[in-house]
């Protein structure tokens, strides 16, 4: 019986430093100082992304007119937001090309879909429907 009781005390106290100690963890991680719409994800500079349609995060984007989006780079290498299709700029916006970890936003005052890309990566696909 006593063995019982202090078998069940052991286990619940390893379970609490286990409890505490992932707790740790979790406030060790660093800030998250943007709160992006869109992720660039790691790997989306090598093709293949577009296969299961995470080169931007999400793709497709809906949203009422006079709001802005704002995509981050997560990934290691450059990228851009550039409107229009790749070869097709249409010229609205243009992000330059990203920093890991830089981001990028966009105000849309008109309704409309908007098809963007990244000039560094054809396969990177994207779109913004304002409505
Ligand atoms: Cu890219």
């Amino acid at each position: 019986m006593i063995i019982g009781i202090v078998t069940v005390y052991v286990i619940m106290m390893i379970g609490l430093v286990t409890f505490d100690s992932s707790k740790e963890k979790i406030s060790e991680e660093p800030e998250v100082v943007v709160n992006a719409d869109i992720i660039m994800p790691t790997k989306a500079s090598r093709p293949g992304c577009e296969e299961a349609d995470r080169c931007y995060i999400p793709s497709v984007i809906a949203i009422d007119f006079g709001n802005q989006v704002t995509w981050i780079n997560e990934d290691s290498a450059f990228h851009t937001v550039t409107s229009g299709f790749y070869g097709e700029s249409s010229e609205l916006f243009d992000s330059g090309h990203l920093d890991p970890y830089e981001s990028f936003t966009f105000d849309f005052d008109e309704k409309g879909t908007y098809d963007y890309f990244c000039t560094l990566h054809p396969w990177m696909k994207g779109q913004v429907i304002v409505g």
